[in-house]
């Protein structure tokens, strides 16, 4: 174990739940940058915007009527990609052109009423709904026979192509395993036969006992940086306790997931004082009638932001035909955003505490 190189030399890191490695090249973090420098867009300031296919009370893209919700909302996405009911498919030629029906379930779940209210502006309270509504959504959706993964994600802002800035989610409930889910859930399982121990379990240990790379914790979960990170500001949250899915957490671990989420998410816009875009989903066992005991459940944070609100990294040239590669390494983007903070930035200037 030699942590000190990996700070300064040219070396590659595995990642154990997709079974790949990513390159880290510390030492190119002097070079000059000539890159490009993106406009923020302006963060919507109206509670209510009576043009937004979400707020409440208003008419969607295809004209159906959004309720005037309080809390949350969960609608069957009017555009979804997939379908409940799909006619048999099998397309097979040589081994090289297969195709398969896949069928599916998508939904769109607005956080909140207010046009405005992002993640790390919302309140415990506010969050503990959004979370309760996941963990209802997971339940209902694995109850059908078919239906063997769920994802939950959430892409936040136009730079990781949300469509509308109402604060909202995504769920794909699909009839198959999706490819990344499917990986890891190849390395949970080769990971127990081998060790008789779980992969994430093992790996939060490590990073608790190290504590290079942990940006904040509470009781019930962790927020780090993975030693194999490929964005700049990615970062895993997990859970403490060894559980597979949403549905799965007490009460009061459900209410310690919005704090950890909000206290992420505060870190995040306060790092460029930006509303910092994302993608984000949670990973939580497959609804295949198997008991998946070697499934831990946690969130990933991909955020494509690098150096400012303005420059973004692209995966592209090595990283399409090559290896994801990375300069910052995760060690100092998890010190970066510990020294973030946890007051919102926006909060600063008006002096107001957390609630
Ligand atoms: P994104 O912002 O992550 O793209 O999610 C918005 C989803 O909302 C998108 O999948 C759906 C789009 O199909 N949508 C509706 O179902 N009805 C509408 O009136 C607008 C958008
Ligand atoms: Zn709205």
């Amino acid at each position: 174990m030699n942590f000190e190189k990996l700070l300064s030399i040219p070396h590659k890191r595995f990642n154990p739940l997709l079974s790949e490695w990513v390159l880290v090249s510390p030492h190119r973090t002097r070079r000059p940058w000539l890159g490009k420098m993106e406009k923020v867009p302006a963060a919507p300031a109206v509670t209510y915007d009576p043009n937004c296919y979400l707020c409440p009370g208003n008419k969607r893209a295809n004209g159906k009527q959004t309720p005037q919700y309080v809390e949350t909302y969960t609608f069957d996405n009017d555009y979804p990609a997939l379908l409940p009911e799909a006619e048999p498919l099998q397309h097979e030629q040589h081994g090289l052109l297969v195709g398969q029906a896949e069928r599916g379930i998508c939904r769109v779940l607005c956080f909140s009423p207010r046009h405005d209210l992002t993640v790390p502006r919302m309140s415990l309270r506010e969050l503990r709904g959004v979370i309760d509504a996941w963990a209802d959504q997971f339940s209902a959706l694995a109850h059908n026979s078919w239906i063997r993964h769920i994802q939950i994600f959430e892409n936040r802002g136009e730079l990781m192509g949300a469509s509308n800035p109402h604060p909202h989610c995504q769920i794909w409930a699909t009839a198959s395993l999706p490819n990344l889910p499917a990986r890891e859930n190849e390395s949970f399982r080769y990971y127990r036969a081998e060790k008789h121990s779980c992969l994430l379990c093992d790996y939060l240990h490590l990073e608790l006992q190290r504590n290079e790379r942990v940006v904040c914790q509470n009781e019930a979960f962790a927020v780090v940086v993975p030693f194999w990170a490929v964005w700049p500001f990615e970062t895993l949250v997990l859970s403490k306790r060894h559980i597979g899915s949403l549905n799965q957490l007490s009460g009061e671990e459900c209410d310690l997931l919005g704090d950890i989420l909000r206290r992420i998410t505060i870190r995040y816009d306060n790092l460029f004082e930006t509303a910092f875009p994302y993608s984000m989903g949670f990973h939580q066992s497959p609804t295949d009638g198997e008991s998946h005991e070697a499934w831990h459940l946690h969130a990933h944070f991909f955020p494509p932001l690098l150096r400012s609100a303005t420059v973004r990294k692209f995966m592209v040239g090595y990283e399409l035909l090559g290896s994801p590669q990375r300069d910052l390494t995760p060690e100092a983007a998890a010190q970066r955003l510990v020294a973030a903070g946890e007051t919102h930035y926006l909060d600063r200037a008006a002096g107001q505490s957390q609630p």
